[in-house]
């Protein structure tokens, strides 16, 4: 059995959180754990077609980074893991909802499915079921806003990208050659490896001779980090600090958060590889509780507002699939609309 790598330990005493913050990060994480067992639920009442790939587990990663940045204004780039991307980018949870469901109202107007997150609203840039495709995608947005700050000389223009992934995609091509780019530019960029320890079923040690991604920021001179992906305070305080780095033109950050998937690949994966010991370790770090007793600890808040903050995401949730089940379907005439930027 390979031994489980040594978190980095996060001095909590170090970090400062507002009730208000704390709430609003809470609540953050809750919505994405609240959604993705919704739609457990909902695929297998046969409401959704095709893989559906839910984040429960991870969610103080997009929480942790998507909320120490400007939501609306910078870019969110994701994976075909993007359902709670896209909500942390503000996306209105009924909207993510019916285009799971196919809907003309979802987000991607029903053409676009789990996989195909996209809002330009949100400056959401889409999720991606090829991985690696969305590297380049969020690359090119970090290089539009620099290009159009210094050599259009447009003041406004500090927007940065925060670009996420998996354990596995790194060892693709558009990995290496993005960060290549971004160094070469500082550009204003944020990557976000989410390391969960396995790519469908092939754990990362047997796929990758350096198993350590943080690692590989160095040789292009770039600062990479490592971070306990299930404290969404240690996450915060990493992405704060790359958020600044990039918008005072200082250049990208690699940020491998250490982190664990609680379901299965999808929901059509009976998730058989992995151990029970496995399974169990990590769903003892659950963030969403370890954050809870934090807030609790600090008396920063009392129990019954975080119940009060469950309630109302659930109701959210709910009220979200209301809206999807009696969306419309995208009507066929209009099959080949919004192939192309021109149709709105
Ligand atoms: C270019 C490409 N090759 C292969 C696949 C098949 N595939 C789908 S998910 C996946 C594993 C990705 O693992 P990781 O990057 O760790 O992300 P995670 O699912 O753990 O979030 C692979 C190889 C794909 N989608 N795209
Ligand atoms: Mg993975």
């Amino acid at each position: 059995m390979v031994q489980e790598r040594t978190l980095p330990v996060f001095q909590a005493a170090s970090a400062q959180i507002t009730k208000e913050e704390g709430l609003r990060l809470y609540e953050d994480m809750i919505l994405g754990r609240f959604f993705e067992d919704k739609c457990a639920e909902m695929y297998y009442r046969g409401k959704m077609f095709g893989f559906v790939h839910l984040y429960n587990g991870q969610e103080a990663v997009s929480t942790g980074v998507i909320q120490s940045m400007r939501p609306g204004e910078d870019y969110v780039c994701s994976t075909y893991r993007d359902h709670v991307h896209a909500l942390s980018a503000g996306v209105p949870a009924r909207e993510v909802m019916a285009e799971l469901f196919g809907k003309a109202t979802g987000c991607s107007k029903g053409r676009g499915g789990s996989m195909h997150l996209f809002s330009a609203e949100h400056n959401l840039l889409g999720g991606f079921a090829f991985i690696g495709e969305g590297i380049p995608i969020a690359l090119g947005a970090a290089f539009q806003s620099k290009y159009r700050r210094e050599v259009l000389g447009d003041e406004t223009a500090d927007q940065v990208a925060a670009c996420f992934f998996g354990d596995g995609t790194t060892n693709n091509g558009q990995f290496f050659e993005c960060l290549n780019m971004a160094a070469l530019w500082k550009l204003p960029i944020l990557f976000v490896v989410e390391n969960n320890k396995w790519a469908i079923g092939m754990a990362h040690e047997r796929a990758t001779s350096q198993p350590e991604i943080y690692k590989k920021a160095s040789v292009f001179g770039m600062p990479g980090v490592e971070v306990d992906g299930m404290d969404v305070m240690a996450v915060r305080a990493v992405a704060q600090e790359a958020v600044a780095r990039a918008r005072a033109g200082e250049g990208p950050t690699l940020i491998e958060a250490l982190t664990y998937r609680f379901r299965g690949h999808s929901l059509a994966d009976p998730d058989e590889l992995r151990t029970k010991d496995e399974k169990e370790a990590w769903l003892a770090r659950d963030p969403i509780k370890k954050f809870a007793a934090y807030l609790i600890e600090q008396n920063l808040v009392n129990q019954e507002e975080l119940k009060a903050i469950e309630r109302k995401i659930q109701s959210t949730v709910d009220e979200g699939v209301e809206f999807a089940l009696q969306s419309p379907e995208p009507d066929a005439s209009e099959l080949y609309r919004f192939v192309f930027a021109e149709d709105e």
